[in-house]
């Protein structure tokens, strides 16, 4: 449980609350004026020329975050549980690799579930902190909640996007202290290729030389099980991709129809990704009061929501050089294509 809250200011830009427990501390650094970007995001990506878009961060509201934990128990999708099970097996030979003292930050850190293993191997050998960044507040009140039983370590959270709490990490930091970055899920596979490169040099600018970045990243794999795994036969992927647009209309006060978007999932060979999209079941008008929009669909017409790119191994180690650091160990799964990558910053 959250202690009392005992410290709360304004700035002009955010708003930080800390909560504090016997041991631990989670700062929420929350961004105002969210919906007012939504509504700006929602409206540039749908009047775009040619293809509509939706931008896949938006999934993640509370409802979204949970359809996301369901899709992780699909039997069709192993993306999680293969990043789970190199993690479990390989902790401590990951973090043996790295000098101590380290800290650990988390891009995306979800319930804090997948870094357990990380964090309990470090806590066997120092005392740490743990910096999940993370859009949802609710998200990192489970982190604390899930992780609250490990000793030896200390909880500070930022309620940021991936960059702007990577930086406030970067400043949080003692000097005799390296950094470990987890970016896990194969979360990077939502940005494009060069994106995802780019990305990782804005990580690899703000990390000193010598620490490091745990990256996941779903590998190659065929059609067949990958179209099975963005859209299963209970569809849990399906809700999950149309929960977008109930968001937009629960946020924006909108009239999306949802019974007249279909679900699609479509392999795109050239980019070696797949995409979801919500498809327009007839010729259809919809209305974003809070957005200032009115949108005509015609029968057939997609919102493209999110791009999935699967990696070869080799792939990733060129990545890696790309981006500044130098790829020095990768674990493979077994039974899912998926790679645990550990960067060091150079
Ligand atoms: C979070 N991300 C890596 C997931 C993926 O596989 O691209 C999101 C997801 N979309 C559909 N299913 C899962």
């Amino acid at each position: 449980m959250l202690g009392h809250t005992v410290n709360a200011h304004t700035t002009n830009a955010h708003t930080t609350n800390a909560h504090t427990t016997n041991s631990r501390t989670i700062n929420f650094q929350a961004i105002r004026n969210f919906s007012c970007e939504f509504a700006s995001d929602v409206r540039d990506g749908l009047t775009r020329p040619g293809q509509k878009e939706l931008p896949s961060k938006y999934f993640y509201d509370d409802l979204g975050s949970a359809l996301f934990e369901v899709i992780s128990h699909l039997p069709e999708y192993g993306l999680t549980r293969a990043d789970e099970r190199l993690l479990q097996r390989h902790a401590c030979e990951i973090v043996d690799r790295l000098d101590a003292p380290v800290a650990v930050a988390e891009l995306g850190s979800g319930s804090g579930k997948k870094a357990r293993w990380i964090l309990e191997a470090i806590a066997r050998r120092q005392r740490t902190s743990y910096y999940p960044v993370e859009i949802s507040r609710s998200a990192l009140l489970m982190c604390q909640r899930e992780l609250s039983d490990i000793d030896s370590i200390s909880i500070v959270g930022f309620e940021r996007e991936y960059l702007d709490g990577l930086l406030e990490v970067a400043a949080h930091r003692q000097r005799s202290q390296h950094l470990l970055v987890l970016f896990l899920g194969s979360t990077i596979g939502n940005f494009d290729r060069p994106a995802g490169i780019k990305f990782l040099a804005e990580v690899r600018r703000i990390l000193e030389p010598g620490d490091s970045l745990l990256l996941g990243t779903d590998l190659e794999k065929p059609s067949a099980q990958l179209l099975k795994a963005y859209d299963d036969e209970l569809g849990v992927t399906a809700a999950f991709n149309l929960n977008l647009l109930a968001r937009v209309n629960r946020e924006l006060d909108a009239d999306f129809d949802l019974g007249q978007f279909a679900h699609v999932a479509r392999i795109n060979r050239q980019a070696r990704s797949i995409e979801m999209h919500l498809e327009s079941k007839r010729r259809q008008t919809v209305r974003i009061p809070a957005a200032d929009l009115r949108l005509e669909f015609a029968e057939g017409e997609t919102i493209w929501t999110e791009s999935s790119h699967k990696y070869s191994p080799e792939e990733v180690f060129q990545m890696a050089r790309a981006a500044g650091f130098r790829c020095q160990a990768q674990w493979i799964d077994e039974q899912w294509p998926f790679a645990e990558n550990l960067f060091i910053a150079e």
